[in-house]
């Protein structure tokens, strides 16, 4: 995607916005040089697309509609997700759990790594560790809490005459084949061979082998790794094929190596004689296809996925993370730039491993990444094995920043849950480069360490050790402290602004023009659904305030569906003459609007100074309301508390 820059060649500050994708599965390099692309691509067809946009929105709009809308995610997916490769059996589990619950960190889902696997084997049970029965207990307590679990699959699948899935594959003949025998990698369980996904049996295989499972143990979610494909060991080329040792050589984890380093050959092939060699880069959205299709099929509601490798159209399927990376301020930093092009991509559910996968994390850097990562819009804390523990209650200072920022992420989630339907339908990210709202600041195209959540919330962090200041940069308008409502940061134009960013604070404001529709805080995503709404109104002097509510029950398989029960409502707000208003109006409506769906606090941010506005007593239940004002250097606020003032207002 590309915004126009500034006006040096004669181009114009217009914002104007393209897109470009060469949809292409093999091997290349891709340079960009700031004015030219270059495609180095060594296989396969030219079929080049270009989106005319001309906003960052509308390119993404024309590129989702080519690829497929973004996936559906349940609401629960937005909850705070912990996960670790290293617990060490039920009871470790358990001790997470309980541990969150004392210390009143929200804990929506819990996770397994490949640990819980009798040696490794996808759908089986280390027997000691993690047996049926007490994981079914786990899980079930889970349930009863509102919380949800979540495991890990690898694609290789153990060769083991004792093991019935792997007998079952070798009848159902499914595995990925070279010179005419099913190819041997080695992974984690020792010798593997890898389900094709590209041969329509898998699909029947993969299926059966997750239906088994899940009688077994009900698990809510899968999480798909190692499939890029990942290989422990590197094959000899095929000497008598130019595939397996191509002339030019592709940069490969970081160096122009060997095309099969650590994968499989690129010489094997998939069913219908597809080589390795033109469709490596599919595995993974292949394998992301076939496990939503099952686990819609088996459960009936939306499912959730979690994919290490990607290809265009991979946010039909699945959510992302971005991988291994290390307990660094480096790494920190750079997850803001790896998020926003997921969802510039159109994997809008995407989130880094909070506080760092590899390496020992510190106090210090986990309190500065759960700050951050209350906002990524996929939210789980990971570490490696061979790291320290990280869970957030570990630390006083880490525990109480949790509790804060994501007590902001929870009454945020109406909010968060409208931008996943927004992605959906429209194929907006979930989390946006300032330019997406911006597109004519020049400035803005720069910036990777800030981002926006939809249109208007600007998250700030700190992203250096030592530092209680954050340089964050705010676009024109009035942007007012999501916290506390009292802190505001007003550009005439776009500028600079030195804020300050105590160790127990991230800077997250919301910008005029917008509305939130804000819920009440709880521990799980199911217990801030039964809170009332409070509806923030930032007031802008140049236009209608807007925002939106979309509301279903989080899990029915489609989002907007035409047959599926929800609703759409839109809120509308200003100051006219002297008076506060905010309206509502509703599309679709099937979603009953129940006694759930209350607002009983309405703010308005933004008043000008010295104005004097009246309140007008609605009708109803309006008129119990209490005004309370306040204000600091520039502008005053107002919150209203009502009752019951149904969603419906207007
Ligand atoms: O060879 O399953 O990126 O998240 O903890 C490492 C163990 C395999 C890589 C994943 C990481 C996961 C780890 N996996």
């Amino acid at each position: 995607m590309d915004v126009r820059k500034g006006s040096k060649d004669g181009r114009v500050k217009d914002g104007s916005t393209h897109g470009v994708l060469l949809l292409n599965s093999n091997g290349m390099d891709v340079v960009y040089g700031g004015n030219r692309i270059t495609y180095k691509v060594i296989g396969g067809v030219l079929d080049l697309y270009l989106f005319a946009g001309s906003s960052p929105e509308l390119v993404m709009e024309q590129y989702t509609e080519l690829i497929g809308r973004p996936a559906p995610m349940p609401y629960w997916s937005f909850g705070f997700h912990q996960c670790r490769w290293g617990y060490k059996n039920v009871s470790d589990l358990e001790g997470v759990v309980a541990n969150y619950a004392k210390a009143q960190i929200p804990l929506e889902v819990m996770w397994t790594d490949i640990d819980y696997m009798d040696a490794y084997k996808d759908f089986t049970l280390d027997p000691v560790n993690f047996p049926l029965d007490k994981m079914k207990t786990f899980v079930d307590t889970l349930h009863q809490n509102g919380q949800k679990y979540v495991l890990i699959l690898d694609p290789g699948i153990n060769v083991n005459q004792t093991y019935a899935t792997f007998v079952r594959g070798l009848e159902d003949d499914i595995y990925i084949k070279i010179n005419g025998v099913n190819y041997l990698g080695q992974v984690w369980p020792g010798p593997v061979y890898f389900p094709d996904f590209l041969n329509p049996s898998t699909q029947k295989f993969w299926g059966r082998e997750i239906k088994l499972f899940r009688d077994l143990l009900p698990f809510d979610g899968i999480w798909l790794d190692m499939n890029e494909l990942s290989n422990f060991i590197t094959s000899p080329p095929n000497p008598s094929s130019s595939l397996d040792n191509p002339p030019y050589k592709i940069n490969n984890s970081g160096v122009m190596q060997e095309i099969n380093y650590r994968t499989v050959p690129a010489t094997s092939l998939h069913f219908g004689n597809i080589t390795e060699y033109d469709s490596h880069n599919l595995y993974g959205l292949l394998e992301s296809k076939a496990t939503n299709e099952v686990l819609k099929d088996i459960s009936g509601i939306r499912p959730f996925i979690l994919s290490r490798s990607t290809f265009v159209s991979s946010g039909k399927y699945t959510a992302h993370w971005t991988g291994d990376n290390a307990a660094t301020w480096n790494d920190l930093a750079y997850s803001i730039p790896s998020i926003l092009n997921f969802g510039i991509f159109g994997i809008p559910m995407v989130g880094a491993d909070i506080c760092g996968f590899s390496g020992n994390t510190t106090e210090e850097l986990c309190r500065r990444w759960i700050q951050l990562g209350a906002f990524y819009p996929f939210a789980r804390d990971h570490s490696d094995i061979t790291s320290n523990r990280q869970e957030l209650y570990l630390w006083d200072s880490v525990a109480a920043s949790a509790r804060k920022v994501l007590g902001l992420r929870y009454r945020l989630l109406p909010f968060l849950y409208t931008l996943m339907y927004e992605a959906h339908t429209k194929g907006t990210p979930i989390a946006r480069p300032l330019f997406f709202s911006f597109p004519e600041d020049v400035t803005t195209y720069d910036i990777s360490s800030q981002f926006l959540l939809g249109k208007g919330v600007l998250v700030s962090p700190v992203l250096k050790p030592g530092a209680i200041t954050v340089d964050a940069y705010y676009p024109a308008g009035n942007w007012f402290d999501l916290f506390n409502f009292s802190k505001s940061v007003s550009a005439e134009s776009g500028k600079y602004v030195t804020l300050d960013a105590p160790s127990d604070h991230i800077n997250v404001h919301v910008g005029e023009g917008n509305i939130l529709a804000m819920q009440g805080e709880a521990l799980t995503t199911e217990a801030t659904r039964n809170t009332a709404f409070h509806l923030v109104v930032v007031l802008s002097s140049s236009k209608t305030s807007y925002g939106q509510v979309y509301l279903d029950d989080g899990e029915t398989l489609e989002m907007s569906g035409e047959n599926e029960p929800w609703t759409l409502v839109s809120f509308y707000g200003a100051l006219q003459k002297n008076s506060l208003f905010v309206a509502s109006n509703v599309t679709n409506g099937r979603f009953a609007l129940d006694q759930r769906w209350i607002i009983e606090k309405v703010t308005f941010l933004g008043i000008p100074k010295h104005k004097r506005v009246s309140y007008m007593n609605g009708r109803g239940s309006m008129k119990k309301m209490v005004v309370k004002t306040h204000s600091d250097d520039s502008s005053q606020f107002a919150t209203i508390d009502v009752s019951e003032l149904s969603l419906l207002i207007g």
